[in-house]
């Protein structure tokens, strides 16, 4: 395997799980190496190039306020480097940290931050696929840093503790004012749980990209931001394993069963039963 995969210092990923669980985030350096990181952002480039000769737009504005953003969104359709990332052993094991063992991929983007780029809308990414209140995070974002990721070349900018904000209600008028930025180095990711309110930066750089993919996995009980059945081809589909099949869940069930016990109740609370 050409990165590190789950072979992180184990102190390193303690600690980095142990800052995720009180901050709500946290990043982890050197999950790809510099040869590695070099060529998914080749591919993303290449994969850019394809969404829009397939007739799509890279410039949403309805989430960026100028065409300095280069969106790809359907990146595992577009190309097989993306298909092994959403399934990196070391995000695999920072989504099940927030999550637990059972969840679903919800999407998989990048944006590119280019020179002149400006912030989009402050949101969470929970906020977008399940009304308040947000009790519980049930949404992650593993984000791939593909360069270096400062305050001057967009960053995303975030706002510490706000991964506690319940409802609407709890979102200060002035929100805007506590925003910082993620920095990291290219090659890491940093995990971000989906209750964080966060936007991005704006490019203030003459010439450097920030380029970052977004790895969104939520709760098996919600639905995916993506329909993967309509935008997988028949092709990708068949070449998937059983189990990124039941993460992206195309069965008929799309995984909602998971969370179901329909065991009899002597069964389901036996671990309530005085001892006999
Ligand atoms: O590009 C960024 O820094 C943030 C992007 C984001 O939050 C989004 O697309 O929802």
């Amino acid at each position: 395997m050409p990165d590190n995969g789950a072979d992180l210092p184990g102190l390193e990923l303690a600690q980095a799980k142990a800052h995720l669980r009180t901050a709500g985030w946290c990043v982890i350096p050197d999950v790809l190496d510099a040869a590695r990181t070099v060529e998914v952002l080749g591919s993303l480039w290449a994969a850019a190039r394809e969404f829009e000769r397939r007739g799509q737009e890279t410039w949403m504005p309805v989430l960026d306020p100028n065409p300095s953003n280069v969106r790809v969104f359907y990146l595992l359709e577009l190309d097989a480097i993306f298909r092994d990332l959403i399934q990196h052993p070391t995000a695999v094991e920072m989504v099940r940290e927030v999550l637990g063992e059972e969840f679903l991929i919800s999407n998989f983007t990048a944006n590119i931050a280019r020179p002149g780029s400006k912030s989009m809308a402050l949101h969470s990414d929970q906020s977008l696929v399940t009304p308040e209140p947000w009790a519980h995070p049930w949404a992650v974002n593993i984000i791939w840093c593909l360069t270096d990721v400062r305050f001057e070349n967009g960053a995303t900018l975030f706002i510490p503790g706000s991964h506690k904000w319940r409802t609407r209600e709890d979102v200060p008028a002035d929100a805007d004012s506590q925003l910082i930025p993620f920095e990291a180095k290219a090659g890491s990711i940093l995990v971000m749980e989906g209750r964080m309110w966060h936007t991005s930066g704006a490019n203030i750089t003459a010439d450097e990209d920030r380029a970052l993919l977004f790895g969104y996995y939520a709760a098996p009980f919600l639905r995916p931001q993506v329909n993967w059945n309509a935008a997988l081809s028949a092709e990708t589909q068949a070449g998937l394993s059983p189990q990124m099949h039941d993460w992206l869940g195309l069965g008929v069930t799309a995984n909602t069963g998971l969370t179901a016990d329909l065991r009899y109740l002597e069964d389901q609370f036996a671990h309530r039963r005085e001892p006999a």
